[in-house]
């Protein structure tokens, strides 16, 4: 895109400051983002983010949904007196002329605009120490957004409802719309095998035995900030803040922390289930969060740890039998590497179930 129409984006929001340079940031599958620098030291910095509202399909929704939840996040920091209140919440920056958090431009396409959070850093990897400070981080946030007043709607419907990811992978294979169904009867088999097993969320819902809550559903590292000193501020990217299990926010986070590799690697070998990251997440989730889980939620924990790699294959390889019109590939077998790696981490996870639920009673003991 060209420097002059990002800047013509940009000032059509609220912004303080003379913007300087607007480059590329971040690596998300979904959304474009760059960083915009202002030329005074005392004006921030900010995000700006081209909506990719094929996926988003009610942008207005979304932002509404977005805005509530950081005012409301910001209101219970205010009230506990926490300290940098601003670089642990994102703040969106409203448009001049119509007073929403976004702009729709003659093209069609959404921008919105947010303030960026200084000396913060983001990761691919963590540590238990640190997963064990995310894992509080995020019983807080589910528990700050406990009571907020407006209703949030589910900005993708059916986000992780596995048995619609089960659906879509079934109708990809119908269509082979890539002609690639022939060569891929192992994996689709395995999946299969699994599938009713995995959609036990679904049923235990239906039920009434499971509720939602309002979670994160997209907590992996990378949507996860920092400060230097290594201590989570906040976590980003709340496109996907909506009522889901709160298997979301524990699975999704270990499928992307707890993995010894990265989501892509090609050398399955290298793909593990990191069990010291499992133990220091759990125990510091389980620390903030027990007071309002229920038993079933709590116990069901080393299901979420194996739902997300096995849902998380699904959705890539869905997508690679269809085509690739989801997820942004850098090359064409993107999609098959990742759901392959996601597959042998669902695996090395299921193997691991046993400990699991060894160390999840013995953490609910000792509290
Ligand atoms: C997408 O936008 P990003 O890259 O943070 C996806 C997640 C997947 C993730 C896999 C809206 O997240 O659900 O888990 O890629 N987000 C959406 O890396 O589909
Ligand atoms: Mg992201």
């Amino acid at each position: 895109m060209e420097k002059s129409e990002l800047f013509d984006i940009i000032s059509q929001f609220s912004i303080n400051g003379t913007v300087k340079e607007v480059k590329t940031l971040g690596n998300g599958l979904i959304n474009d983002t760059f960083k915009v620098t202002t030329k005074e030291a005392d004006q921030p910095d900010y995000v700006l983010q081209h909506v990719n509202n094929a996926i988003f399909t009610d942008v207005d929704m979304l932002m509404h949904n977005i805005v509530a939840v950081t005012t409301h996040i910001r209101k219970k920091l205010e009230a506990s007196g926490t300290q940098d209140i601003d670089r642990k919440v994102l703040s969106f920056i409203p448009n001049r002329s119509t007073g929403k958090y976004y702009f729709l431009a003659a093209d069609g396409k959404y921008w919105r605009i947010m303030v960026f959070i200084p000396d913060a850093v983001t990761k691919t990897e963590v540590t238990p120490a640190s997963s064990y400070d995310v894992g509080i981080a995020f019983g807080n946030f589910q528990a700050m957004l406990s009571d907020i007043p407006e209703k949030l709607s589910e900005t993708i419907p059916d986000f992780h409802n596995m048995e619609f990811r089960m659906q879509q992978l079934r109708d990809a294979i119908k269509a082979d719309k890539a002609g690639r169904v022939a060569e891929m009867r192992p994996l689709i088999d395995a999946i299969m095998t699994d599938a009713d097993e995995m959609c036990k969320g679904e049923r235990l819902y239906r039920e009434g035995k499971l509720p939602k809550r309002i979670c994160h559903c997209d907590t992996k590292v990378d949507n996860l900030m920092f400060d230097q000193a290594g201590n989570v501020l906040c976590v980003i990217d709340l496109d996907t803040v909506m009522p889901n299990f709160v298997f979301s926010d524990i699975g999704d986070f270990l499928r992307s922390a707890a993995n010894t590799s990265k989501e892509d690697e090609k050398e399955l070998d290298k793909v593990n289930f990191n069990f010291e990251i499992f133990k220091a997440f759990t125990k510091g989730y389980l620390k903030s969060a027990k007071s309002f889980l229920l038993p079933i939620e709590i116990e069901n924990i080393p299901y979420a740890a194996m739902l997300f790699p096995f849902m998380q294959t699904v959705r890539f390889f869905a997508d690679y039998l269809d085509g690739d019109n989801y997820y942004k590939i850098q090359y064409p077998e993107h999609n098959l590497v990742r759901s392959r790696a996601q597959w042998k981490l669902y695996e090395s996870v299921r193997a691991a179930v046993p400990q699991m639920t060894d160390f999840v009673q013995q953490c609910i003991a000792e509290m």
